[in-house]
């Protein structure tokens, strides 16, 4: 047997293996229990003992270097493999992380805020529970009206209650400031009220200017400008007359049907007009009970329902969609 040509051929295979199932067959055809070099060393004992001497020594060392080289291989190709795993391909495209989104209410109130802050006003807010004077009383609410009853307002044990409009914010600013003010206050307000336009818990903005000089026609300006800023420069709007006991003169405005362009549709209930928000000029009473000189001040409020602005604004029929929180309908506002 040519023991260096068998060296040179074994070693020039070694040189070829790529991977571990390669290592593992070049390892079973030479070291394995058949393997050549293993049936080389069994047939050892029916050469002479001077050759066997010989050859038994060169075989051996043949066969301890390769199981050194095969375990060293072995090393190099796993944490070659390892090397591979951590591989970046920029290539790829990134992993997205889903990001939430504020509440539809949320965003809308934050836009109105933002139309009115761009016209002076400062952002207040306030008590969701309150008491009967901040409520009612201070705000000319006879005993006898019907919003202080049982059916229209939640009221707790201790006699307070969950307030029923943001209104109860124009007394604690004018309070808490000296004239000339404009504010608005947005916040949750409650009254046992139900439907698919009717939530018991609901979002108003209230707003209130008090100056020397405040006029009704500031009072439709500023409306006017709030409601063509959040729906559009073509907005068509309609004051109508009303009563709050807590402005005289009173008014409610419509917007027109953005959809139907006051055409008349389901949004609009056929109209063409939708109910936005309740305003007037502050009522000398109230005035009276926060301590204002009634012949020097005067000033306008107004108190917007804000679920009924982003129903318009996003041509959803049923309020009760924004507190079912369905992800299908919070995700679409992102
Ligand atoms: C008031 O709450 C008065 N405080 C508004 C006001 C403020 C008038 C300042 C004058 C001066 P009203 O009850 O109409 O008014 O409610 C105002 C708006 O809240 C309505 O136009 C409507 O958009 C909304 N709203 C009323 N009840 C509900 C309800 N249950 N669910 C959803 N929105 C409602």
């Amino acid at each position: 047997m040519e023991i260096e040509k068998l060296r040179e051929e074994i070693f020039e295979e070694f040189s070829l293996i790529k991977n571990l199932s390669e290592l593992e067959a070049f390892r079973v055809k030479y070291l394995g229990k058949k393997g050549l070099l293993t049936s080389y060393l069994k047939e050892l004992k029916n050469l002479p003992l001077e050759e066997r001497k010989s050859l038994g020594r060169e075989l051996n060392e043949l066969k301890e270097k390769l199981e050194e080289l095969l375990k060293q291989k072995e090393r190099e190709i796993l944490f070659q493999e390892e090397d591979r795993e951590l591989e970046i391909d920029l290539t790829l495209t990134g992993k997205k992380r889903d990001l939430g989104n504020l509440h539809p209410l949320t965003q809308v109130i934050e836009e109105l805020s933002q139309i009115f802050i761009r016209l002076g006003f400062e952002v207040v807010t306030g008590p969701e529970i309150e008491s009967d004077y901040y409520n009612f009383t201070a705000l000319n609410i006879p005993e006898w009206h019907p919003a202080r009853d049982m059916q229209a307002t939640f009221y707790l044990k201790n006699g307070a209650l969950l307030r029923t409009h943001t209104s109860p914010m124009q007394i604690r600013a004018m309070l808490e400031r000296t004239p000339p003010l404009r504010i608005i206050a947005p916040g949750k307000v409650y009254r046992c009220d139900a439907d698919i336009r009717h939530s018991p818990m609901f979002h108003q903005i209230e707003g209130l200017m008090v100056d020397e000089e405040v006029s009704f026609s500031d009072l439709k300006g500023i409306l006017t400008y709030f409601a063509q800023e959040t729906f559009g420069e073509k907005t068509k709007v309609r004051f109508r007359p009303s009563y709050f006991p807590f402005t005289e003169p009173s008014l409610e405005m419509d917007i027109g049907c953005v959809i139907c362009e006051t055409k008349g549709c389901r949004v609009c209930g056929g109209s063409g007009w939708l109910e936005i928000l309740g305003a007037g000029m502050v009522h000398p009473e109230v005035f009276k009970a926060v301590n204002y000189d009634i012949s020097k001040w005067q000033g306008f409020a107004f108190g917007l329902g804000i679920e009924r602005v982003a129903m318009i604004k996003y041509e959803i029929e049923d309020i009760r969609l924004f507190f079912e929180n369905h992800f299908l309908f919070l995700n679409s506002f992102k």
